[in-house]
């Protein structure tokens, strides 16, 4: 049986991975955007849905003001005893925390502090105790990854805080994750940053707080030597078992635009990679230690089918699930219908790290053709391809002394311009048409049944590479103006 990569697509980092019964649970980083921690299942490791977020209300996490790509960084998803935990941090205000549920389906725990610095904390239990890891300091000052053990009820560190891995070497010692498998305790982590140098290095020992020993032949995972390759930055991963006993890692990695053309804008994606213990109790990953964008393996399940959703719309999406905010949204702009949505403008530009009235849907590929109508009284309301505030493409319809116009804008870092307009006179709707490829964006106002072009951007402007940060482009719908009142309808993102 076949299978294609990312089997998550999109901007959805950080994977975390757990199984109970017959079905697999993972979580993903989220930053500044609300609801935060994407939660999705699957029954086959391939073929993922989400079932919602963990951090729903302001009280669990409060992103107002944090900078794009600060707020909610990598969280862990663990079971224990019929309970869920997950555990993250956030960024902006340096603190770890975790929630927990005993109906993933329904609402998580208002959060439980710990006092552990660090970035990527993971939770591990054992004869009824809990161990509590992140990268950072200790309290010896050691660096590394860093563990003590918690009260799982309060959060209390009940241990000091101790380095019990110092890693291999790479930058940026990160992503820890421990196992107890076949009577061996393997800690699993990330180096060399979340970019072209990433790589998935591991240790093993007799106990779960070390001694590690390092696996000879780290990385385990890397696609760092494979210059020109699409798939790139893989690293970050959390390790699960099949219900055959296989085992895999579910991991970050991104889709460069072209063979030669180093640039992401879909941000850091899902990707999953065949795992093979050997006789001598270490494991291997991939095909030689890399990811491919498919795998052929003969023992995946042959009635496994991927599937893929290849048009999103507001009938066939759910806005509490699919769809996210900038930070926290002023709920009374929105009017979300099944079949069409209606904004209230304010005076937040998307030019600010703020909270626009702004509604958003991933970018999970790179051809699609995206398509709207929206009509207003006044302000501006429309379509952005957003990275952040200061690096978004803008195709709105916007208000003018005579009448109305339909505009593209770029803004990329200090560059902020109106490079196309069209006056549409009195006319105060516009269907607005997005053509995606993987090196461009073309914008097309269409008009009794024709389409005219407005002009075109780069894909590669968006990227992170240039943009910076931990993010991807999101697809959102925006308004903006004190007196702007904005009704969208008939969107559509169709992959190609
Ligand atoms: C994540 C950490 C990282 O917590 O980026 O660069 C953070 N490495 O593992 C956000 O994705």
């Amino acid at each position: 049986m076949k299978y294609h990569n990312p089997v998550i697509k999109g901007f959805y980092p950080d994977p975390s991975v757990c199984k109970v019964n017959d079905t697999y649970y993972l979580v993903c980083s989220s930053m500044q955007y609300f609801p935060g921690v994407p939660l999705f299942e699957s029954k086959d490791l391939i073929n993922w849905t989400q079932i919602g977020h963990c951090l729903t209300r302001k009280s669990q996490i409060q992103l107002d003001k944090v900078n794009s790509s600060g707020g909610v960084f990598a969280p862990t998803l663990r079971y224990n005893n019929g309970r869920f935990y997950m555990t993250t941090t956030n960024d902006t205000t340096r603190q770890n925390f975790f929630i927990w549920t005993d109906d993933i389906y329904g609402e998580w725990s208002e959060p439980i502090y710990v006092d552990q610095g660090g970035i990527d904390p993971d939770l591990y239990f054992e004869d009824n105790k809990t161990y509590f890891m992140s990268n950072g300091t200790d309290d010896l000052g050691i660096g590394g990854i860093v563990q003590c053990q918690i009260d799982i009820e309060t959060g209390r560190k009940l241990t000091p805080s101790r380095s019990i891995w110092q890693g291999t070497g790479g930058r940026f010692l990160e992503a820890p994750h421990l196992y107890k498998i076949n009577g061996w305790y393997y800690l699993l982590a990330a180096e060399g940053g979340t970019e072209f140098g990433h790589m998935a290095t591991y240790a093993r020992g007799a106990s779960p707080s070390g001694p590690f020993e390092a696996y000879p032949h780290n990385p385990v995972l890397t696609n760092r030597n494979l210059g020109g390759y699409e798939v790139q930055a893989v690293g970050h991963g959390d390790l699960v078992q099949d219900e055959f006993g296989s085992w895999w890692l579910l991991h970050l990695g991104f889709r460069q635009i072209g063979q030669w053309i180093p640039y992401h804008h879909l941000g850091r994606e899902v990707f999953l990679t065949p795992v093979t213990f050997g006789v001598d109790g270490w494991f291997t990953a991939g095909h030689n230690g890399t990811t491919l964008s498919s795998f052929e393996l003969d023992h995946l399940p042959n009635d496994v089918n991927q599937q893929e959703k290849k048009c999103y719309t507001f009938e066939n999406t759910e806005w509490e699930k699919d769809w996210c905010y900038l930070r926290h949204p002023q709920h009374d702009h929105y009017a979300l219908e099944d079949n069409k949505l209606v904004l209230t403008g304010t005076g937040v530009t998307l030019d600010q790290a703020g909270s626009p009235t702004f509604i958003g849907i991933r970018q999970k590929d790179f051809n699609a053709v995206i398509s709207c109508d929206v009509s207003l009284s006044n302000g501006e309301a429309g379509i952005t391809l957003y990275m952040d505030e200061n690096h978004h493409y803008d195709f709105a319809i916007r208000k003018v002394s005579s009448g109305y116009e339909v505009i593209e804008r770029l803004n990329v870092g200090d560059i902020k311009a109106i490079v196309n307009a069209i006056d549409v006179k009195q006319v105060n709707r516009a269907s607005l048409v997005i053509q995606a490829s993987h090196t461009r964006y073309r914008f097309l106002l269409q008009v009794d049944g024709e389409e005219i072009e407005l002009g075109t951007a780069q894909t590669k402007y968006l990227s992170s590479e240039v943009a910076g940060g931990f993010t991807g482009v999101i697809i959102g719908l925006y308004a903006y103006g004190e007196a702007c009142s904005a009704e969208f309808s008939h969107f559509k993102c169709e992959y190609l």
